[in-house]
């Protein structure tokens, strides 16, 4: 009888929605699961854990930091590591207008640290870039595809073109097995909320419930391609498991504009957005990104890849369970 030996993955970001569900997504497949954490959370484990509590002890959670190279070449001097999952970065499109700096030095430099000690250490080890369609931006052709030029119209989405490159140089220079994931807006019901559609669902909930009478908000124009997450950590699962390192867009392929997010949400607690929903240019943009809409027909071919949730299904969650939150 032969016996399958269990695989190691690690995951930056694992305290963040992506990370979370792949947590669990690669627990269920089998996998001793590793993660990064940031010291202090083990100090408010309740609050900035609450995402990944109920299988923290099924886990092997690591200290460090992206900032910190010698934290990250500790962690892969100790562990060996089948695939590597880098989700970690300063992921709020808004706040990288705030701080460029910082959202710059973290992504770039966080990624690159990583690429640099598994090429050091772990030569071997499958690395997963989370790239975005941000990287498009202001766009060139539509649908976007994994031929599209980018245009990135934030430092944050400066920041993952070069995280996307890097991941590209280490595969090409170095011979890594190296990933790129350009996946399209995906949500769910842990979602940040500070991002439109769980700012909306949330505030559908405050105003259901009476605790809120108004819901601002900034373009209600700007259109996305949004998924669920769920479904976009098995795309990052099926990357690592080719034969070969590429580069994959994962989207829906549908496109729905904000407005339309808020009409559904609305409509789900039983009220209508236009007797809440406020525009407020406090949430404008410097630059915008007005549409996006990807092509996944690659990942669908390669990968065996397709979304299994639809918007509606998605929106309707995502309410229900900012409702039951709010008891
Ligand atoms: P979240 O914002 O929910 O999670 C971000 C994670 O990164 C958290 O675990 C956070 O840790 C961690 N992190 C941030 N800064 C550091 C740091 N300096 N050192 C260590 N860890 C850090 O993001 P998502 O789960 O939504 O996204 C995952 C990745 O995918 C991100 O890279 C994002 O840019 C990218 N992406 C997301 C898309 C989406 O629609 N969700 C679409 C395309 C790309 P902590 O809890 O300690 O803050
Ligand atoms: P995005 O997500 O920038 O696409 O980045 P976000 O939900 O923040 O914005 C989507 C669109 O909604 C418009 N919008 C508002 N956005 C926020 N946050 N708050 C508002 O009040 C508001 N009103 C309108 C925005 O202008 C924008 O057009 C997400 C992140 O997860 C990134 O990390 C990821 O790379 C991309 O998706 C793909």
């Amino acid at each position: 009888m032969q016996f399958m030996s269990t695989k190691a993955a690690f995951i930056t970001g694992i305290t963040g929605q992506d990370g979370s569900y792949l947590a669990e997504h690669l627990l269920d497949l089998g996998y001793e699961v590793h993660g990064l954490i940031r010291r202090v959370a083990f100090e408010q484990p309740e609050a900035r854990l609450a995402r990944i509590l109920k299988i923290k002890d099924r886990l092997h959670l690591h200290s460090g930091s992206l900032e910190s190279y010698p934290s990250l070449f500790q962690i892969f001097a100790k562990q060996k590591f089948d695939e590597c999952y880098h989700l970690a970065a300063q992921s709020f499109v808004a706040e990288s207008f705030a701080d460029g700096f910082s959202t710059m030095s973290t992504n770039i430099n966080g990624t690159h640290y990583l690429l640099a000690a598994l090429r050091e250490l772990q030569p071997k080890c499958r690395f997963y870039f989370a790239g975005s369609s941000e990287m498009f931006g202001k766009v060139h052709e539509t649908p976007q595809r994994e031929t599209t030029i980018f245009h990135p119209r934030s430092p944050y989405g400066v920041s993952k073109v070069a995280g996307y490159y890097l991941t590209m140089n280490y595969r090409e220079a170095y011979n890594l097995f190296a990933a790129n994931g350009i996946l399209f807006n995906h949500e769910g019901p842990r979602r940040g909320v500070e991002f439109v559609t769980r700012k909306i669902t949330t505030g559908v909930a405050r105003i259901a419930r009476g605790q809120s009478k108004e819901l601002r908000l900034g373009n209600l124009e700007a259109r996305r391609d949004w998924g669920d997450s769920r479904d976009y950590v098995r795309a990052m699962y099926l990357m690592l498991q080719q034969e070969t390192s590429d580069d994959f867009v994962i989207a829906t392929g549908e496109t729905h504009s904000v407005r339309e997010f808020c009409d559904l949400a609305f409509r789900e607690a039983g009220l209508d957005y236009r007797d809440f929903v406020k525009e407020d240019e406090m949430f404008y943009r410097p630059a915008e990104v007005d549409l996006l809409v990807g092509d996944a027909t690659k990942a669908h071919k390669i990968l065996g890849w397709k979304p299994e949730r639809t918007f509606p299904q998605l929106v309707s969650e995502m309410v229900q369970a900012d409702l039951a939150r709010l008891g």
